[in-house]
């Protein structure tokens, strides 16, 4: 089934919207982590601007699609592409991190906000992903739901468990994305433990496998209208991504993995997302 597109530049020039609202938003907070929140934006994006069926105004309408993040520290971009979508007050924002603010540095389940699952432990998400898809399954319900997963995260185990009950199960309403952005907390996967053949591993592990640009939201969409045709068996989108992309003092760089950016260097980070409008 085609779904409508929205419209490619509107969702260009909103994913430098996204990523000038994450630099302020951990700027403020003063900690926090930028690079994989920067790697991510095209793909969340996309999930919530296209690919998903989800209501703002009926945060808990049962048939909702679900989207787990499993790299729950990557959570300043979905914070900001909620608030975008009418989840709650961009006011909200700007309280990431603080004492008692409902957006806590990693997710914390709240429903209403649109957060479907506390996350941050990395590994655990694709299990939830996997309950959630189970038991649409077992209700015979249609919504569908993602999760998305850091490449670092990958070389968690548990991660391979729930790969090997999803395929079993054949859960074709289940669609996994890797932020492939090759950077774990200090250095390259390649360095630090390798997880490449990527796509072999996902195949041989019985899942439908495509490998995407995962900040051209073309190539995210197609790979999205393909996914929902794969039937009898989960899919992954291993997304190809730079971590800390559109600032290029940021760009493939492990030191910005977990540091927020001081005012200054926002200012210079700002003046570089105006160029690419
Ligand atoms: C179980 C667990 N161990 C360690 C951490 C600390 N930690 C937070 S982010 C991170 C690196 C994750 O790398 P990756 O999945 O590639 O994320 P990305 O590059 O997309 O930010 C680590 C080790 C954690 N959150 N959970």
């Amino acid at each position: 089934m085609m779904k409508k597109r929205p419209d490619i530049n509107e969702l260009k020039e909103k994913a430098i919207k996204i990523r000038s609202t994450i630099l302020k938003m951990l700027q403020i907070a003063g900690s926090g982590h930028t690079g994989g929140s920067l790697s991510e934006v095209e793909i969340i994006l996309t999930l919530y601007k296209y690919e998903m069926s989800h209501n703002s105004k009926k945060p808990e309408w049962e048939q909702r699609d679900r989207f787990i993040l499993s790299k729950g520290h990557g959570c300043p971009t979905l914070y900001a592409v909620l608030a975008d979508c009418g989840y709650f007050s961009e006011d909200l924002l700007w309280t990431l991190r603080k004492m008692g603010s409902k957006l806590q540095g990693h997710p914390q389940r709240n429903v209403p906000l649109g957060l479907e699952a506390s996350t941050g432990s990395l590994g655990q998400g694709l299990s939830i992903a996997l309950g959630l898809a189970l038991a649409a399954k077992m209700d015979k319900k249609d919504f569908r739901t993602y999760c998305l997963m850091g490449d670092g995260e990958l070389q968690e185990g548990q991660i391979w468990e729930a790969a090997m009950m999803a395929s079993f199960n054949k859960l074709d309403n289940l669609c996994g994305i890797v932020d492939n952005n090759k950077i774990q907390i200090d250095g390259f996967l390649k360095d630090v433990m390798n997880v490449e053949p990527l796509a072999e591993k996902w195949e041989s592990f019985g899942w439908e496998v495509i490998r995407v640009d995962g900040h051209d939201v073309v190539g995210l969409m197609d790979a999205f209208d393909k996914v929902r045709e794969i039937k009898g068996k989960p899919s992954v989108i291993l997304a190809d991504t730079i971590k800390g992309k559109g600032i290029s003092f940021m760009e493939n760089k492990a030191s910005w993995h977990g540091v927020a950016p001081k005012e200054d260097e926002v200012e210079k980070a700002l003046v570089e997302l105006k160029k690419q409008k």
